[in-house]
């Protein structure tokens, strides 16, 4: 990390700030804001941080952290019409906020896919249909020939995971499905995307660094004992280990044996070799770990316990060890391509106190997390960059605006954004390394 090519940047995605949904399709975001009961606060995304009319203040703000990259999405129903034709004025917003970061310095580290689906995908079975894949490799290909030499990096997926199990299973993400069959057949089709996508941007697009992004909870038994163990990693298998073992091995884990037959997914002959052609880069993302327990229902896997004390806003326990595990345990199991933190951060309960927001539990969370890095780092894991989730508060999915993850303040009545204490320190510690590395020349 003490080192000047290190890349520290910010990280959003596009339906948490863009707004401006009367300018682009609907996504299947939009129809779940709009199912009752499926966003905590009954928000959604038609405003938010109504970044595309504030972008050019935003680039400012980005550029005032003195960041080196910073990391965004892009709105496939944004940039593509409902006949699969480029949206010019959805190119144009892009281009120009990619043409004023690069002219400020700012890598642009762009992902592909955070999520939103336009809704006439879904209308046709969205990631249950496997000809989904190809209608994102076709956007792709759009996509990165209109931006040309204006991206730094791709990743073709922001955290498989979330859109397959969280949507397609679970049922508390868009589009809502639930069913272990959904889950598992979505993730083979986002997959077969991921290889589909990373092909294109071989052809079309040699000269950025190409990956995806991950993210991981890091598993932890309840107890030592053999059914625990086993529960955990299964636990492991299924949450973490199915997106990365075919991308690093071309194979799904062991736990997909555990799986009734009729809930595993269809898979056709050369996807596994697709879906694991070498990456430039893998993203991380991390937030927290879990524990487990073997099931107490016959079926069940494994049985997820609560999370253990201290907590930020959302929940989640704090716990940075288990990020420096994560990093060496993955380093150990497989060749893995240069990693970047593509996210970490934490949700706390801000408070916007006379024009300042005093968040030293968000500032001690990303203190302890980067040092975890660093101890990765120093015990000979590859990281090349960290990308602080958020660089504002914005629309935190099912959580509605309740939970507020940024390193600046946004009021959404008024649209001001303030830099909080976690973003001044963030700030002054990136041009504390800079005056450093200068002081060595
Ligand atoms: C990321 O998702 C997203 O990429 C980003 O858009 C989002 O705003 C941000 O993180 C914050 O949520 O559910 O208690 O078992 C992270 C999703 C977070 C999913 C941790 C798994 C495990 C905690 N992951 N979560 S728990």
């Amino acid at each position: 990390m003490h080192n000047a090519d290190f890349i520290f940047g910010v990280a959003t995605a596009s339906f948490q700030i863009e707004g401006a949904a009367d300018q682009r399709l609907p996504c299947i975001w939009d129809t779940f804001c709009s199912t009752p009961g499926k966003i905590a606060d009954g928000s959604d995304g038609l405003t938010a941080c109504e970044h595309v009319k504030f972008w050019r203040d935003d680039v400012e703000l980005i550029a005032s952290l003195g960041v080196d990259a910073y990391r965004l999405s892009i709105s496939w129903p944004r940039v593509i019409t409902q006949n699969g034709e480029l949206n010019a004025e959805g190119v144009k917003f892009y281009c120009d906020l990619l043409d004023a970061l690069n002219a400020k310095g700012i890598k642009p580290f762009v992902t592909l896919y955070h999520w939103d689906l336009p809704a006439h995908i879904e209308a046709n079975g969205g990631w249950l249909n496997r000809q989904t894949a190809f209608l994102y490799a076709d956007y792709v290909e759009k996509i990165v020939t209109a931006f040309g030499a204006r991206v730094y990096s791709y990743a073709t997926f922001n955290e498989p995971f979330c859109s397959a199990f969280l949507g397609y299973e679970a049922g508390v993400h868009a589009p809502g499905l639930t069913g272990q069959k959904n889950g598992r057949q979505a993730a083979h089709h986002i997959l077969l995307a991921h290889g589909l996508g990373l092909q294109v941007l071989r052809r079309l697009s040699p000269h950025t660094i190409n990956g995806i992004v991950l993210n991981f909870t890091p598993c932890y038994a309840n107890s030592s004992a053999e059914a625990d163990l086993r529960a955990t990693q299964a636990a492991d298998e299924y949450h973490n280990l199915w997106y990365l073992m075919p991308i690093m091995t071309g194979r799904y884990p062991y736990v997909m044996a555990q799986i009734p037959e009729q809930n595993r997914p269809h898979i056709e002959a050369g996807d596994m070799q697709l879906i694991s052609a070498p990456l430039d880069f893998l993203g991380i993302n991390f937030y927290t770990r879990r524990f487990y327990s073997a099931p107490n229902e016959p079926d069940a896997l494994f049985q997820e316990l609560p999370h253990r004390a201290p907590l930020t806003d959302i929940g989640w326990e704090i716990y940075p060890q288990s990020f420096t595990k994560l990093l060496t345990d993955l380093h150990q199991r497989f060749q893995l391509p240069p990693i970047y933190i593509t996210e970490n951060g934490a949700a706390m309960a801000d408070e916007y106190v006379a024009g300042q927001v005093h968040d030293v539990g968000r500032l001690a969370y990303y203190q302890s997390h980067i040092g975890a890095v660093n101890d990765a780092m120093e015990q000979g894991v590859d990281v090349r960059g960290y990308f602080a989730w958020s660089l504002m508060d914005n629309f935190e999915w099912a959580e509605g605006y309740l939970k507020r993850f940024g390193i600046v303040y946004v009021d959404y009545l008024t649209q001001q954004r303030t830099i909080k204490l976690s973003g001044l320190a963030y700030r002054d510690m990136l041009a504390a390394r800079r005056n450093s590395n200068l002081c060595q020349k």
